[in-house]
């Protein structure tokens, strides 16, 4: 049987097959996979990621579908990660079904792959940040990440992207009040979508009167785009102002300091992760732990004393490690 470190080569090698097993292995965690990411690492970095995202049925998975025929068009690959927080399914038909992706998964430069909800907290932000670096590894010129725009999970996932496209549309009543919930801030791209619908042009004056209200982030002046997904209107347009965007960041230290802020949240999460591995073993084999949730419970002792007790060693080496920085050996 192949191990997964194979699957890595055969996949650097050019192997749908194996690109699509060693997603699989990194989604659920399974033995591996950590050591998969680790041998493909340094082959990271040349791929861009382009967010996606807007309320259920704004037309993410439409415009995916026209971004990535358009960038075909222009001869880059593309990778396309279909994120649905709210299903339990991943991989499959189901959410296959739903995307109104027919036609570019029939195309060998494209590589669709959907995601949908991990057990733990961040675990979906976790994984589309792996399978894009898989992606990325691969030798996809462009990945686009399709997701709702609703909870935190959703705004990490996002926050993976170089740029950010928001999507709204006429006729939802409170959409820019919704946009303004938090996610306003994260879209460097603003797209109304269905201007073929009535009260398009009244949504562009609203976006664009509160960019104005907003000072610009970091130089940059969010851009406005009207599109009609199903027909393509206004898409190439729109890939031309993700270029720009993305010429714009490349122009000044904005890329370096975005990735560089990306890798330094990632390392600390994964260093969190590791910890919390070790927590959880102590907790399960080398602590009578049951005994204390009934002591806890019983008020004979307080949670914080016990939590500080059980991570005692990490504040005992940081303490050695503080004193050996201020007073070399010898
Ligand atoms: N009239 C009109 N309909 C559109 C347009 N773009 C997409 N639609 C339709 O809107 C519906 C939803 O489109 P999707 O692309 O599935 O939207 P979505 O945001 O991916 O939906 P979820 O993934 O379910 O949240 C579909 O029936 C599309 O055909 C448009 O510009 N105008
Ligand atoms: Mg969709």
């Amino acid at each position: 049987m192949a191990s997964p470190s194979q699957w890595v080569e055969e996949a650097l090698a050019g192997s749908v097959r194996a690109l699509a097993k060693l997603i699989t292995l990194v989604e659920n965690e399974m033995p591996g996979s950590t050591e998969a990411l680790q041998k493909l690492y340094a082959k990271t970095g040349r791929g861009y990621a382009i967010g996606i995202t807007g309320p259920p049925g704004s037309g993410k998975s439409t415009l995916t579908d026209k971004i990535t025929k358009e960038l075909r068009r222009k001869n880059f690959t593309v990778g396309v990660i279909a994120v649905d927080p709210s299903s339990p399914f991943s991989g499959g038909a189901l959410l296959g079904d739903r995307l109104r992706m027919q036609d570019i998964t029939n195309d060998e430069g494209v590589f669709v792959r959907s995601m949908a909800t991990r057990g733990t907290l961040g675990g979906l932000s976790k994984a589309t940040a792996d399978t894009i670096k898989i992606l990325d590894a691969f030798g996809k010129d462009f990945i686009l990440i399709e997701t709702v725009g609703v909870g935190q999970d959703e705004i990490d996932i996002v926050r993976t992207a170089d740029s950010t496209v928001l999507i709204s549309v006429p006729g939802l009543g409170d959409e820019i009040q919704a946009l303004k919930a938090g996610i306003m801030e994260i879209g460097d791209l603003f797209v109304v979508n269905k201007a073929d619908r009535e009260g398009a042009d009244r949504v562009v004056t609203e976006l664009s009167l509160m960019l104005d209200l907003s000072p610009p982030s970091r130089g940059w002046r969010p851009q406005i785009v009207k599109t009609v997904g199903t027909l393509g209107t206004g898409v190439p347009e729109l890939v031309e102002k993700i270029f720009e965007h993305r010429r714009f960041l490349e122009a000044g230290d904005g890329l370096k300091r975005k990735r560089n802020e990306r890798v330094r949240e990632e390392i600390v999460r994964l260093i969190e992760r590791e910890i919390s591995k070790y927590v959880h073993k102590m907790l399960k084999y080398e602590v009578n732990f049951e005994d204390v949730i009934e002591q806890v419970v019983a008020r004979q002792q307080d949670p914080y004393s016990y939590a500080r007790k059980v991570t005692e060693p990490f504040a005992q080496y940081y303490q050695i490690y503080k004193i050996d920085k201020i007073k070399p050996p010898g």
